[in-house]
């Protein structure tokens, strides 16, 4: 049993949060266990965001590359076409509790605090940060509720949550400094387990009840492991939306974990939980215990780079796509044009490293116009291969089943 893992690591701190041995802030069991029953409830019935006068979102989001949930933007995937491995910043999707908040990096500063430190607490700059050595990689941020929208549209089942179809996934080369390397500099004790970002964007209220700053707990052995302070995202400064100046990159973990606008991280000698750890982020439903299941890692996808319920043109053409998992590479891809009678095998193109995606392309050469159904099912290394069905949870997490992506056919004039 390793605490890099995110399951484990969840059902550890679960335990000891239920005993009263971990810090939940504030939350109480009683609180938790009425989520059980009420989880339905819960992110649907957020209030709508006081709306700061610039809008939630900073950039420009034009309709040809994002679909609108109320504080988020969705990636269109046939935004995606013609695009490198990487997702460019100005079609990333974005996803916020609130609103961008506008931070200047120079008054702007890192506290660490907290019972694991050898000072009570600790603070950089942003110069500061950027004179220690810096770190490259690319990583998947993917929101534990993409492709949520198909357990109604797909499966006729209630969820509650941002219906995202499947735009809120992208993978960009992040550069910053090392949380191991901060945490050095800091005064790392030994006996230190958990550390706690937080960002700078509004308290987050919902239900009526004020959640605090988004945060969520992630154990020492992580942070030293491969945790990531990014300031760069795909060669530039990292864009508002996106958690300027500094943002936390947690390779293998679900999206929430990847706290933007980062102003403070706790670390703390006994365990640490958020709201973001007992309350969401957990599958809660039938089949579940009353106190749910902590979530596991991201599920294998894919999606084709192709817009919904596009039209295209009878003849030869290529179609293209991408899929994923946390677990690992992908190892084949499948791709079904039939309603799912015949499967042909597409071609990877490109790498397709662990902690990215695969991009990958197959022919076609409908002759008949008309209305058909597209669906592509990725096997990773580990043989994990895309249900026909995703297992239902009140939230909507991890909807890994084969989409039935429609398209219209037209005959060339
Ligand atoms: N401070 C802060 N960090 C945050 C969030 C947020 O609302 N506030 N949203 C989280 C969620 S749920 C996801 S999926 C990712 C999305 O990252 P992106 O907006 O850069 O795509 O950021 C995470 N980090
Ligand atoms: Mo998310």
């Amino acid at each position: 049993m390793s605490l890099l893992d995110e399951t484990t690591y969840d059902r550890i701190r679960f335990d000891q949060w239920l005993a009263g041995e971990a810090d939940g802030r504030g939350l109480s069991r009683r609180h938790l266990l009425q989520l059980g029953a009420a989880a339905l409830a819960g992110a649907a019935a957020l209030p709508a965001p006081a709306a700061a006068a610039a809008g939630p979102i900073v950039k420009p989001l034009p309709p040809e590359l994002f679909y609108l949930h109320g504080t988020n933007a969705e990636t269109r995937w046939e935004a995606m076409a013609d695009q490198g491995y990487l997702t460019p910043a100005d079609r990333f999707f974005v996803r916020n509790h609130t609103s961008t908040p506008t931070i200047d990096a120079d008054s702007w500063r890192l506290e660490l605090f907290g019972s694991g430190l050898h000072k009570q607490s600790v603070t950089f700059t942003y110069r500061q940060l950027r004179r220690l050595p810096s770190t490259t990689y690319d990583a998947v941020v993917e929101c534990a509720g993409n492709g949520r929208g198909f357990y109604t549209t797909q499966q006729g089942q209630t969820v509650s949550g941002t219906p995202w179809k499947l735009g809120a996934v992208g993978v960009a080369r992040w550069r910053g400094v090392r949380l191991s390397t901060v945490l050095h500099h800091a005064g790392l004790r030994h006996d230190a387990i958990d550390i706690l970002p937080e960002g700078l964007d509004d308290q987050w209220t919902t239900g009526g009840v004020n959640l605090g700053h988004v945060r969520r707990a992630l154990p020492v052995v992580k942070g030293l492991h491969d945790v990531l302070l990014a300031y760069e995202m795909n060669g530039e400064p990292l864009p508002p939306d996106h958690g300027f100046p500094v943002r936390v990159v947690v390779p293998g973990w679900i999206g929430i974990s990847a706290i933007k606008w980062l102003g403070r991280i706790e670390v703390s000698a006994t365990p640490l939980f958020s709201p973001w750890n007992t309350q969401f982020y957990r599958l809660f439903g039938p089949g579940y215990p009353a106190e749910g299941e902590p979530i596991n890692r991201q599920v294998v996808k894919s999606a084709f780079e192709i817009g919904w319920a596009a039209t295209l043109s009878t003849g030869h053409q290529v179609l293209r796509g991408r899929s994923w998992s946390a677990n690992g590479p992908i190892r084949t891809v499948e791709v079904s044009t039939d309603g799912g009678a015949t499967w042909q095998p597409a071609t990877k193109v490109g790498p397709g490293p662990a902690g990215g995606w695969q991009r990958w392309a197959v022919p076609w050469n409908p002759v008949t116009p008309g209305e058909y159904i597209l669906r592509a099912r990725a096997t990773d290394v580990h043989g994990v291969t895309q249900p026909d069905q995703a297992a239902y949870n009140t939230l909507g997490y991890l909807f890994d089943a084969v989409v039935a992506h429609p398209v219209t056919v037209v005959a060339v004039s």
